[in-house]
């Protein structure tokens, strides 16, 4: 049996129904191996999309999507996408065809140290040298993506690895440690700070809040009286959608950092208090980082788990504080009612949040990315779930998110919101949605320029001093029509809701392209940070 069927035999066995790919030479017998198996190949038409598309899975199913793509530019193109699902935590597999081992070192073709240039921004990373044992550590790379705090995983396929026939693999490798449990001294000690402070905060990493995680963490929120939000955008405690709350997280006495590094979205705790006391918990921190007053490393599911129960020995008194967090995060500007509704001159992105409401709250999945646009959508809804571009900052993924996304949710209307600036990046995937069927639709809030980067400019150089951001108003609905999709343009605010109902009603891949009046992201006024995306 040849490494290439052992792959696919473990990733069967795994539970791995598609690979997210875009072929090459290097990994043909990878493909051949999936004929008559139960593994869909989702061919893309960017390898950076098949990674965001495996990460969107990731994110949504907590089972790693598992990406394929070929040797050297094959897989440099797939890097950057790759940091968007590390800092994401988003469990998920990058597998790359390599050049042969005999070859190593002597110009193979496409030859390039894939493992050396995956490394700083994966959890791990390594090559299969053995074809015996391509399987095992196939299972070791799905183990080492979910266990601690998720995310991506790379390894790199050698051709002659991937054709030679494998003898007996011998036994498997132990499965990845997992982090330690939390020691009860630390517990107690956690629990004591908590007991003390009169406004406790909870901010977790993107793992921790998402699903089965999330449930955890609000557990422990509920029974001490802190507020718990999920930090995850790359603008961070200046993320629109936390809204008013921006201006509370200064007031916190004591915070609880889980999973979630105390990094420039925190603004390396100068989001917080003076003298507010710092508890990070993580599946691995160092004790001694400047600014935390408890660290400790503890596999983090468990660990909020047992500070829940610990916590639920004793008696807290009632405070009003997580409810007017809460409150301050829910509610939006009384200035944007007039916004949301207006129907004459151009279309304020608030309005788009109006047409997309009743959809994203209904259960639609929304997908946005960053930009302006982005940020808009992000604080003008408030969607039962979404995906968003996440602290890498990158842009450019929404549109193989949601395809990702789509097909991880078959009966779920996707919507995936981003600005024209944006949809460039991938916008060819909506070939690939056609072909798989998957009809997501993507609604662009077109303004004919980088937005964010116009708005950077002005704020930074002056409004005499905007240089180079500009785009066309381009018919991208005609672009997505060309390709087989359903096309609407949008130009005055009354087009939006009917031209919304027929792309979601199509039943193939929609593109809406609103033209809207671009405006500089709301802000909320906090001490926090600001990201460029
Ligand atoms: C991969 C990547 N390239 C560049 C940037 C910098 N960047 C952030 S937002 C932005 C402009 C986005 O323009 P558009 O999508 O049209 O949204 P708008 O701001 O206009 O609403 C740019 C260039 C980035 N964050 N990520
Ligand atoms: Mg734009």
């Amino acid at each position: 049996m040849t490494g290439a069927r052992r792959l696919v035999d473990a990733l069967a066995a795994g539970g791995v129904r598609q690979l997210f790919t875009l072929s090459g030479n290097q990994i043909l017998s990878v493909y051949d191996a999936t004929i008559g198996r139960d593994i869909q190949l989702i061919h893309t038409r960017h390898e950076a999309a098949a990674v965001h598309m495996a990460d969107a899975w990731g994110r949504l199913t907590d089972t790693p999507g598992v990406a394929l793509v070929t040797a050297g530019p094959g897989m440099l193109n797939a890097i950057s996408a790759l940091y968007g699902a590390r800092m994401a935590d988003s469990p998920m597999v990058l597998m790359a065809g390599a050049s042969p081992r005999g070859q190593r070192g002597k110009g193979a073709f496409q030859e390039v140290d894939q493992v050396a240039v995956a490394r700083p921004v994966v959890k791990a990373a390594w090559s299969i040298e053995d074809p015996a044992r391509a399987g095992d550590d196939l299972a070791r790379a799905l183990g080492v993506a979910t266990s601690g705090r998720p995310g991506p995983v790379y390894l790199s396929l050698p051709g002659d690895v991937l054709e030679t026939d494998a003898g007996d693999p011998g036994a498997p490798s132990p499965s990845p440690a997992a982090p330690p449990a939390l020691t009860e001294r630390d517990a107690l000690a956690i629990v004591a700070l908590l007991a003390e402070a009169k406004r406790p905060l909870i901010l977790t990493g993107p793992a921790l809040g998402r699903g089965p995680r999330w449930a955890a963490v609000q557990r422990l929120a509920t029974t001490v009286g802190a507020p718990a939000l999920p930090i995850e955008s790359p603008r961070g405690v200046n993320d629109p959608w936390l809204r008013g709350a921006t201006r509370l997280l200064t007031e916190a006495d004591v915070v609880v950092l889980l999973g979630k590094p105390l990094d420039y979205s925190l603004r390396f705790g100068q989001a917080f208090a003076r003298g507010a006391r710092v508890i990070a918990l993580d599946a691995e921190v160092s004790s001694s980082a400047p600014g935390i007053t408890l660290a400790a490393a503890a596999d983090l599911v468990p660990a909020t788990e047992r500070l829940a129960a610990v916590a639920a020995t004793r008696t807290w008194p009632a405070s009003a504080w997580r409810d007017e967090v809460e409150r301050a995060r829910r509610a939006m500007p009384p200035d944007w009612d007039a916004l949301r509704r207006q129907d004459s001159g151009p279309i304020h992105p608030l309005r788009v949040c109006a047409a997309l409401a009743p959809h994203v709250e209904a259960g639609a999945l929304l997908v946005t990315d960053g930009g302006e646009f982005g940020q808009w959508v992000q604080a003008g809804l408030e969607p039962r779930e979404r995906i968003i571009n996440g602290l890498s900052g990158s842009i450019g993924s929404a549109l193989p998110m949601a395809i990702g996304a789509r097909r991880a949710q078959p009966s779920r209307p996707v919507i995936a919101a981003m600005g024209d600036g944006t949809f460039g990046f991938h916008a060819f995937e909506l070939d690939t949605a056609l072909r798989h069927r998957l009809p997501i639709v993507v609604v662009i809030g077109n303004d004919a320029r980088w937005n964010a980067e116009h708005t950077l400019q002005i704020r930074t150089y002056g409004a005499e001093r905007t240089v180079g951001c500009e785009l066309l108003p381009t018919r991208y609905d005609q672009l997505a029509a060309a390709l087989g999709a359903h096309g609407e343009f949008v130009q005055r605010a009354d087009e939006l809701e009917p031209a919304l109902a027929r792309a979601l009603a199509a039943g193939r891949p929609a593109c809406v392209n609103v033209l809207i009046d671009g405006q500089p992201a709301p802000t909320f006024g906090g001490a926090g940070t600001r990201g460029h995306a």
